[in-house]
């Protein structure tokens, strides 16, 4: 608008200029010089500017109004969105008052989500896409209610290993009631017990059999170990009473031992609380009379028989000042002694699926 006008106003002028020259001062200009006897219309401009001025004054004041009046729409557009959205919350809030709580309430473990049944699992899901580090996952296997934090070697062996059971520095104390052992304790990135519940729940799966292997590390820093086809425990009701398949390694099969009454296998679990070893009422042992291998052994909790050679969660370097302590796998010897155990851990991994 503002450029058709002054293009107007350009014409204007130059027409009035026109008019000018061929009728007002036409004998003038044949007289004398046109420049000097011309006189521009200040007049007419003036009045023309004021008008063009009056009309752009007022159409900017219209489109001002104009702007204001989309804008009210505008806002009367969203405030009636808002009070809608705010009806929909109060009637969404009303509902779930009114739910009543559903049973999934008592278990809020449900909404921890599990990497898989157990550590082979996760290999064999997650490792077939990307590959997966040793540490920490989150277990749910077939039969268990929750699911639990476990730790994972990744690294070891071809990997998908479960450790239950691990020994280092003997910062944690293994002289621990049934409840204790039953729950688990210690730290899973130290030491650490898995616990019995755990560990059945992962041998107890349908589709799946386990190993186990168990890696011993002495005072003089050699390595041995024991390794076992098969490896499951019973339920609580029983106990726990350990199963093992056949043995193979370099650091002897002390489950078995070497006289019947060593043999551990399918003995149930025992803590200085919950007495169900092999010295039924009674074992002479080291010229004693021991009637709790659990106590024999400072309140530690293992499948004793009677009560056999092998006890990993027995008291961690205890064995300098006596035999019959300590953290022991009495088939590994030197110089026909036992070996002195520093660390020790416990994994067991699938070993076929059904
Ligand atoms: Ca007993």
């Amino acid at each position: 608008i503002l450029s058709a006008s002054f293009c107007g106003l350009l014409l204007l002028s130059y027409c009035l200029f026109c008019i000018h020259y061929f009728v007002v001062g036409y004998h003038q200009v044949m007289a004398d010089s046109w420049l000097t006897a011309w006189a521009p219309p200040w007049a007419l401009l003036c009045s023309f500017l004021g008008n063009l001025q009056s009309s752009l004054v007022q159409y900017a004041r219209s489109t001002k109004k104009m702007i204001r009046n989309m804008m009210d729409d505008h806002q009367s557009s969203l405030d009636y969105l808002s009070n809608q959205v705010n009806e929909l919350m109060s009637r969404v809030m009303q509902l779930n008052s009114d739910m009543p709580r559903k049973p999934s309430d008592v278990f809020p473990h449900r909404a921890v989500q599990s990497h898989g049944l157990d550590c082979s699992d996760i290999k064999d899901t997650i490792g077939s896409v990307t590959k997966t580090p040793s540490g920490l996952y989150i277990i749910h296997p077939e039969g268990s209610s929750y699911p639990y934090e476990v730790l994972c070697e990744m690294d070891f062996r071809g990997g998908g290993w479960t450790v239950i059971q691990k020994r280092t520095e003997g910062i944690i104390e293994f002289q621990r009631t049934w409840s204790d052992y039953l729950d688990g304790f210690g730290d899973l990135s130290g030491e650490f017990w898995l616990g019995l519940r755990k560990i059945f729940h992962i041998t107890n799966q349908k589709t799946a059999s386990f190993m186990l292997f168990v890696g011993l590390e002495s005072e003089d820093d050699t390595y041995a170990y024991a390794s076992y086809d098969s490896f499951w425990l019973e339920d609580e009701a029983c106990s726990f009473k350990i199963h093992l398949g056949r043995y193979s390694g370099n650091a002897g099969d002390a489950f078995r031992g070497y006289r019947q009454e060593d043999n551990q296998n399918t003995l149930p679990f025992s803590t200085f609380d919950m007495d169900n070893d092999g010295c039924n009422p009674l074992c002479s042992l080291q010229e004693q009379l021991v009637k709790s291998c659990s106590n024999f052994s400072q309140q530690t909790g293992w499948w004793f028989s009677q009560c056999g050679v092998a006890n990993l969660n027995g008291v961690h370097r205890v064995t300098r000042k006596m035999l019959t302590t300590g953290i022991r796998w009495d088939t590994w010897t030197m110089n026909d002694q036992p070996v002195k155990i520093k660390s020790v851990s416990m994994k067991i991994r699938r070993t076929y699926f059904r």
